[in-house]
């Protein structure tokens, strides 16, 4: 009788099973193993070393990114791979430092950056059974230069490896000013086609330099052609009325984008590569930020953006996703205060310091320039620590790599897989890097050397603007154990360490 009553309950077990299992749910549950999570890369941009209050912030509360900082792994010496906002990203989704392509700030009608050859992050990760989506700044390029904005643009994200993208095409101050959802113009009619240029005027929307008055924030010369949205911007563009973007709903757009993305792709492991537009210029939060810093628009930029991961890390969690969800916080290069737009960021700066100890900000070849925060957070797995391993963002590509098991692909040169390192396991990171800015330098441990600046020029606005690029045509050499703020240059006294640093930069280069 007993025996009788085992053998129903296991049918019914069994039948409860089969017909409670999604179909190919073979395929998802060795996709769903741990060591296949889902990562969410927030990649916010110009965020100073010190823009969150976990980092030391003054005038400005981040809550909801402390709480993956106070929960995770908190670098505090975490690099961008470069000091501007291309070379940071070619080298995320190559692996390969930005000078291997001569990567610079790109115009915002520049063709598409990255060889569609290449196996890059986002196409490793496919390769590992991973579905990739783009939400934010592009700024890589698209098609083959000069697009036509009225037809798919083509080759882009899908070409690089992102099965879905919803894209600010280049820069939220560089036109066209419109969405690209995949290869598409949002909301674009066919009766008002889209025409930019960066060389002449085309149309009949007013420029900066003719209406001020139609202003919400004046700027300086390079940013103010075509107003749009009551903002001017680099580049002529006419056209595309009903496409027009509102800078003021990005935090609410992109949100809603991205929680799409996560939800529809719930069910099997994804790539998110969330570009914030926020804290770059123009800055213009919604009224719902307004005020809520004592920074003015740089402040609540900051604190809107913060909004944004706090509304990432909930869809996240509402989707049962959490804890198989590793999620990278950091940003592509340092923090400024004036980048074109009088947004007064620097007169209401008060007591806080963007870059922290640190010399230098955005475009600097100090650490201010590269050194950022940076948090993975993955709860569950990854235990809250701090920690001074020296990273790279270079190495997302070897060590997500090493992660979901992939191998890199053969025109990787640069990336190392510093996989324990980004999970906290070690606070050994890299023992010696490239950081990139107008000139190159080399760190060696704590050692960095600059090397001089003689070759080209820097573009004129940066010598108005109290911008420290840190050329000099001299060789500089600073003990970051002693020197964090690279004050004293010791390469006079040590000419051997000079020469050897030389030498291997021109290793690293000749590789
Ligand atoms: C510079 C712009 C600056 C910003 C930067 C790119 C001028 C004077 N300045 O050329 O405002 O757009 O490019 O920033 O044009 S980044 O974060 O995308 O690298
Ligand atoms: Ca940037």
């Amino acid at each position: 009788h007993l025996l009788w009553i085992f053998i129903a309950m296991i049918a019914i077990s069994c039948r409860n099973d089969s017909s409670t299992k999604p179909e190919n749910s073979d395929k998802q549950d060795s996709l769903q193993k741990p060591n296949k999570p889902n990562i969410v890369l927030l990649y916010v941009d110009d965020l100073g070393y010190a823009d969150l209050s976990s980092y030391g912030a003054k005038g400005v509360e981040t809550p909801h990114t402390d709480s993956l900082a106070r929960n995770g792994v908190m670098f505090t010496d975490a690099h961008s791979s470069a000091a501007t906002c291309t070379p940071s990203r070619y080298s995320l989704l190559t692996g390969n430092y930005a000078f291997r392509n001569n990567a610079a700030i790109l115009p915002g009608d520049a063709p598409l950056l990255i060889d569609t050859s290449m196996v890059t992050l986002p196409k490793m990760l496919q390769n590992a059974g991973y579905t990739t989506g783009v939400v934010g700044k592009w700024h890589l390029g698209l098609g083959y230069g000069k697009v036509n904005w009225n037809e798919p643009v083509t080759p882009g994200p899908a070409e690089v490896g992102f099965d879905y993208s919803f894209l600010l095409p280049a820069t939220g101050d560089r036109v066209p000013t419109v969405f690209l959802e995949d290869d598409k113009v949002l909301n674009l009619s066919k009766d008002d086609p889209i025409k930019v240029s960066y060389e002449e005027k085309v149309g009949d929307r007013p420029l900066g330099t003719e209406k001020p008055e139609l202003l919400k924030m004046k700027a300086d010369l390079q940013h103010s052609q075509t107003i749009v949205n009551g903002i001017s911007r680099i580049g002529y563009m006419s056209g595309g009325e009903s496409a027009e973007w509102i800078d003021e709903e990005f935090p609410f757009i992109f949100t809603e984008k991205a929680s799409n993305f996560i939800t529809r792709n719930k069910a099997n492991p994804f790539f998110l590569y969330f570009s914030f537009h926020d804290i770059h210029v123009p800055r213009a939060p919604n009224e719902r930020f307004q005020g809520k810093s004592d920074m003015g628009r740089r402040g609540d930029a900051i604190v809107q953006m913060d909004y944004v991961v706090g509304e990432i890390k909930k869809i996240l969690e509402k989707e049962g996703l959490a804890e198989n969800t590793m999620i990278i916080f950091t940003s592509d290069n340092g923090p400024v205060l004036d980048d074109g737009y009088d947004d007064k960021a620097v007169e209401l700066v008060g007591e806080h310091d963007p870059a922290g100890p640190f010399r230098g900000g955005k475009y600097s070849i100090y650490e201010g320039g590269t050194r950022v925060p940076m948090i993975v957070y993955w709860p569950g797995t990854v235990e809250p620590r701090k920690s001074a391993a020296m990273m790279n963002q270079l190495d997302f590509y070897a060590s997500l790599a090493e992660l979901v098991g992939q191998d890199m692909g053969g025109q990787i040169i640069d990336s190392e897989n510093h996989l324990d390192a980004l999970l906290g396991r070690t606070e050994k990171g890299r023992e010696v890097m490239l950081e990139e800015a107008f000139t190159l330098a080399l760190r060696d441990g704590d050692w960095k050397y600059i090397q001089p600046f003689t070759d080209g020029s820097i573009p004129d606005w940066m010598a108005n603007k109290d911008i420290e690029a840190g050329l000099k045509s001299a060789p500089q050499l600073y003990d970051l154990s002693r020197d964090k703020a690279e004050q004293h240059n010791l390469a006079h006294e040590n000419p051997e360490m000079v020469k050897k640093y030389e030498q291997m930069i021109k290793d690293i280069k000749n590789h």
